[in-house]
């Protein structure tokens, strides 16, 4: 077992329907991260169905991405059978929404979040402001909305920090698991706790 990260805890994820909203910046990256998350979700038992991806291209719109995915979710949960869909109220790209228009079999609402983003630090202040306004912007969504929203941004100095912390490193552990795990976790328990 590693010694990074909680001490896992698995639960029953096969009634909840999770979204993963990730970053395009530092792909590398991203991709094994999103992998990780996704690896952990169908090991809790989340029908593949019942996961819905989506992207943007940097860290900075994941607060907003957020947001506007569960509003979408909430209304299509509400108005099922009426034939709209969370894709026609996010308004992306029809390739963007494939996931949700054919694979999701759910319409409830989505029980929890994966924001997914890795920001590298560079010459100037653009790393700080990003990282710091990210992660109060994905916060107040979680505590606006009330569902558990993951914060799985990675905020590193260089690209050898990010490796280790997405499993590319041999020997290194992948963030993206304990993310995976932690949306299942604080799903069950916010069902529990209502
Ligand atoms: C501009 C920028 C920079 C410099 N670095 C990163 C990064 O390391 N990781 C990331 O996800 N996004 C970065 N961005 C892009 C911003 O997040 C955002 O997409 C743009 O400023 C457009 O709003």
């Amino acid at each position: 077992m590693h010694n990074k990260g909680p001490a896992p805890q698995f639960h029953d994820g096969s009634n909840l329907r999770i979204g993963i909203v990730h970053a395009r910046w530092n792909h590398t990256i991203i991709e094994p991260l999103v992998e990780g998350a996704k690896a952990k979700l169908l090991e809790c038992g989340v029908k593949e169905s019942n996961i819905v991806v989506q992207t943007v291209p940097g860290a900075w719109e994941l607060p907003t991405a957020v947001q506007r995915l569960y509003a979408a979710s909430q209304v299509q949960s509400a108005s099922a059978g009426s034939g709209s869909s969370a894709g026609d109220l996010l308004g992306s790209s029809t390739a963007d929404l494939a996931s949700l228009t054919t694979e999701a079999t759910s319409t409830a609402a989505f029980d929890a979040i994966i924001a997914i983003g890795v920001l590298i630090k560079g010459e100037t202040m653009h790393f700080e402001y990003i990282a710091e306004s990210v992660s109060h912007g994905l916060m107040r969504v979680s505590l606006d909305t009330g569902i558990p929203v993951i914060f799985g941004v990675l905020t590193v100095l260089n690209d050898e920090q990010a490796k280790a912390r997405a499993g590319i490193i041999e020997g290194s552990h992948n963030h993206g698991e304990d993310w995976g795990l932690a949306a299942v976790e604080m799903s069950v328990k916010r069902k529990n706790w209502a």
